[in-house]
């Protein structure tokens, strides 16, 4: 097989990638691993950022979105029973769009199959070859078969765990990284959300997050150590702490169901620079990680497909690479400044129980700075619903 562009990963990056490159004539195959059940299967991020919404408008692929979806021009954070209300709306003239990851997702995979584009799953990359030469060979195996993919560029869009980023040599690669000590443990349920707005409640037995997907369907988190198991998780008992750690007149009215879905996903801060060598970019997850405090994972991965799919454009149709010679360094700008958030969110809001009196008061502060000050909560408004591309 031969394209223009290979993409490793049929994740959100990869697929929004391989369709806006499709919309600017430029050819793409997308290998996934998993079958195209097992991708939508993940229950993953809530919130999409302005810029978010626009690409994937942008990419034809924004109707079900801007007909299901959900403005909120609010979110709440809470500490005990204290609530404060951040009008996102009127200190940034910007809202967030509640619309799942998996709807997204989905929404591309009809997209790529009404345009007739390349989507290959159960497609496991297992080498990528001429990242530093005149073409890039990627192998995979599919159907039981080694087959291989030889392309003028490879997009590394294979999540944390893919092997793109490890084809580039770690002489040239430097990470950064900070793993939190505890993970979230989330539910989602056929229940109508315990309020309007999201809300993120920090409280002294851990962080909780209400969320929601649509009026009758909602997703919360609450903070566990990482060393819980999920069958030590029943309903009932992740209810009972949920109602804990929210504010007492929100726990009064949540109304409870048995769980569609449960998982515990453990949160990290990740960086690895840089995000292109030679012939290979790296996308999304694959390149970087947040903690998913800030909402912040899945709209990197949109701000990058970004940069990259103009840098392509500039490329194949106006024949100059300043936009591929320029994409690591204008994506980890942005990447740099949404990790600090999601950190800053997660240090404000969440038990770190190897740390003192001090550090909580230091979090007690972040929260009364918060209430006090409208300058800080325009600076919390401006990260939380995107900063500029
Ligand atoms: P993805 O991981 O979504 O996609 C990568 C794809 O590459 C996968 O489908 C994988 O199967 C495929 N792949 C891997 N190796 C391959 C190989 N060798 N060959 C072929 N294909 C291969 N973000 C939020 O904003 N809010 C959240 O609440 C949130 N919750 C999350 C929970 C979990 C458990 C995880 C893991 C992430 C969560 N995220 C959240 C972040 C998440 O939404 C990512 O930011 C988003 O999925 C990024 O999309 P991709 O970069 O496309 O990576
Ligand atoms: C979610 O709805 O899954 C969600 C929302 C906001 C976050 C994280 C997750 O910050």
């Amino acid at each position: 097989m031969k394209t223009q562009v290979a993409i490793i990963g049929g994740g959100p990056a990869g697929l929004l990638l391989s369709q806006l490159l499709d919309l600017h004539g430029i050819e793409s195959v997308v290998l996934e691993r998993r079958s195209r059940d097992y991708v939508l299967s993940r229950i993953r991020a809530g919130v999409l950022e302005q810029g978010t919404v626009d690409l994937l408008r942008a990419a034809d692929v924004g109707a079900r979105m801007d007909r299901q979806g959900e403005i909120h021009d609010g979110v709440e954070i809470s500490w005990h029973d204290e609530r404060l209300n951040i009008d996102i709306k009127s200190l940034t003239g910007r809202g967030v769009m509640v619309y799942g990851q998996t709807e997204v997702t989905q929404d591309l995979y009809a997209a790529r199959d009404a345009r007739g584009g390349t989507v290959l799953h159960e497609a496991e990359v297992t080498a990528i070859e001429g990242v530093e030469g005149d073409g890039v060979t990627v192998h995979f195996t599919h159907e039981g078969e080694a087959k291989t993919l030889t392309a003028d560029f490879v997009a590394g869009c294979d999540g944390f765990h893919g092997p793109s980023r490890k084809a580039i040599p770690e002489s040239h690669r430097q990470e950064f990284e900070r793993a939190y000590p505890f993970g979230w443990l989330g539910l989602l349920s056929e229940t109508p959300p315990a309020a309007p707005e999201l809300i993120y409640a920090a409280h002294d037995r851990g962080f909780a997050l209400c969320s929601m997907r649509s009026p009758t369907l909602s997703r919360y988190y609450v903070q566990v150590p990482l060393s819980e198991k999920l069958e030590d998780w029943p309903a009932e008992r992740f209810w009972d702490e949920l109602r804990t750690r929210i504010p007492a007149d929100v726990a009064e009215t949540l109304v409870t169901g048995e769980p569609l879905e449960m998982s515990i996903a453990p949160l990290r801060s990740f960086v690895s620079e840089p995000m292109r060598h030679g012939r290979l970019f790296l996308a999304g997850d694959s390149a970087h990680i947040v903690p998913p405090t800030g909402a912040k994972g899945l709209n990197l991965a949109a701000s990058d497909v970004y940069y990259l799919h103009r840098a392509f454009d500039r490329f194949y149709n106006h024949g100059t690479s300043e936009g591929l010679d320029a994409y690591s360094e204008t994506a980890l700008s942005r990447v740099w400044k949404c990790e600090r958030f999601s950190w800053w969110m997660t240090s404000m809001l969440h038990d770190f129980p190897e740390t003192g009196a001090f550090e909580r008061r230091m979090q007690r502060a972040e929260f009364e700075y918060l209430q006090m000050s409208e300058t800080a909560r325009k600076s919390f408004a401006e990260n939380y619903v995107g900063l500029p591309y």
